[in-house]
C-alpha cells in the first residue's frame, strides 16, 4: 500500500520528467490511481490521525488537479468567451440566374409558342460535325475564320471545343426526319482575343426550320417575330448577304442600337451539302438556319456596353440583371 510521502515523492518526479498531463491525471487521480488508493488505506489509520490524513490526501489530491488544469492545452470550459448567436438572424447572399440563362429561357418561351422544340449537342466536338459535315473541308479558307480550340484526347483522335451551334444541325438531321423545328442554345468556344464586343467562351442560339415550304420569306417572318417578341416593340434589323459554306444564300443579322448596327446573328438557308451529310435528299425539302450570339442580344437588352462584363464573375452584377423580368 503506497504511502502518501512516496506519492508524493513519485509524483514530484513525474512533473520533473514532465509526464503527460493525461497520464499524471490517469496515474494520479483516475478509479484505480494512487489518490483513489490512498483514500481506501483511510480504513488503516489509526483513529486519531484520520482527520489529519484524509487532509493531508486531500491537500496533494488538489495540487495535482490545479496542476493538471494549469497544464492542459484544452480550452477550459469556463473560458470559453459563449456569444449567443440567433441563427435566424444570419444572412447569406442569395444567389440568382445569370442573366444569359434568364435570355436562353426566354428565347425558348419565344420559339416554343411557334412550334420550335430545344435540342443539344456536345461541346467537345469532332472535327466532322464542326467542320467537314457543315461543308467547311480541310483546305477550306473558311475554317480560319473560327479560331479553334483543339483538344487531344488519348486515343490520338483530334477533337475540338465547338466554335459555334452548327454542329447541332447535322446531328439532329442525322436523327430526326422533317419537318424539322428547333433551337439549339449552348457555349462555344474560340481562340480570339476579345474585346468589348468578342470573348472567348459565349453563347448562341442555333435555329433550324426544314420541310417542303420554309423559304427567306419565312425566315424573315420568324426573326421579325422574335425580335419583337423579345424586345417588346419594334427593332430596327438588317439582313447583310454574307458567306457561310453551310448556307446558301446567307445573311448577317444587325440590330441598330443606339446610333451604330451590332452584329447579331448568321443566318442563311440550309445548303444543299449540309441537307445530304444530314441524310436529306429529298430535292423538295429545304429550309434555313440560323445563330444567333446570346451575349449580344443580353449586351442591347441589358445595356452593356462591354461584353466582358457578362462574365466577370462578379456577383453584384450577376443578381443585379438576374433580377431584371425579360
Ligand atoms: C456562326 O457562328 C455561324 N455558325 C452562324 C450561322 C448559323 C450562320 C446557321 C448560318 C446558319 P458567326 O461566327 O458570325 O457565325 O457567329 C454568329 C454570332 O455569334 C455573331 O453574329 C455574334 O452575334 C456572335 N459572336 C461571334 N463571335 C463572337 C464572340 N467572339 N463573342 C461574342 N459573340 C460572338
Amino acid at each position: 500500500m503506497a504511502s502518501i510521502e512516496s506519492v508524493q515523492i513519485e509524483y514530484q518526479k513525474d512533473i520533473k520528467n514532465n509526464l503527460e498531463i493525461n497520464e499524471i491525471e490517469h496515474k494520479y487521480l483516475s478509479r484505480k490511481g494512487y489518490i483513489a488508493e490512498l483514500f481506501k488505506g483511510v480504513k488503516d489509520i489509526l483513529p486519531e490521525a484520520k482527520a489529519e490524513y484524509g487532509q493531508k490526501v486531500n491537500e496533494l489530491k488538489q495540487s495535482i488537479e490545479s496542476y493538471i488544469t494549469e497544464h492542459n492545452s484544452a480550452p477550459k470550459i469556463e473560458s470559453i468567451d459563449i456569444h449567443p448567436v440567433n441563427i435566424t438572424d444570419i444572412k447569406s447572399e442569395l444567389g440568382s440566374i445569370s442573366p444569359i440563362s434568364w435570355l436562353i429561357f426566354r428565347i425558348q418561351d419565344i420559339f416554343a409558342e411557334i412550334g420550335f422544340s430545344v435540342a443539344t449537342g456536345p461541346e467537345l466536338e469532332t472535327e466532322k460535325y464542326n467542320f467537314d459535315a457543315l461543308n467547311i473541308p480541310k483546305s477550306h479558307p473558311a475554317r480560319d475564320v473560327w479560331d479553334t480550340i483543339w483538344v487531344q484526347n488519348p486515343a490520338g483522335i483530334k477533337s475540338l471545343l465547338r466554335t459555334h451551334t452548327s454542329p447541332v444541325q447535322v446531328h439532329y438531321m442525322e436523327s430526326h426526319k422533317p419537318p424539322i423545328r428547333i433551337i439549339a442554345p449552348g457555349k462555344v468556344y474560340r481562340y480570339e482575343a476579345t474585346d468589348a464586343t468578342h470573348e472567348t467562351v459565349f453563347h448562341q442560339v442555333e435555329g433550324l426550320m426544314i420541310d417542303t415550304s420554309t423559304s427567306i420569306a419565312t425566315f424573315k417572318a420568324i426573326i421579325q417575330y422574335f425580335f419583337k417578341e423579345l424586345f417588346q416593340q419594334e427593332i430596327k434589323i438588317r439582313l447583310r448577304p454574307s458567306y457561310f459554306p453551310f448556307t446558301e444564300p446567307s445573311f448577317e443579322i444587325d440590330i441598330w442600337i443606339e446610333d451604330h448596327w451590332l452584329e447579331i446573328a448568321g443566318a442563311g438557308m440550309v445548303s444543299r451539302v449540309v441537307l445530304k451529310n444530314g441524310g436529306i435528299t429529298d430535292p423538295h425539302i429545304q429550309g434555313f438556319a440560323f445563330g444567333f450570339g446570346v451575349e449580344r442580344l443580353a449586351m442591347i437588352l441589358y445595356g452593356i456596353d462591354d461584353i466582358r462584363l457578362i462574365h466577370s464573375a462578379d456577383i453584384r452584377f450577376a443578381s443585379q440583371l438576374g433580377k431584371i423580368q425579360l
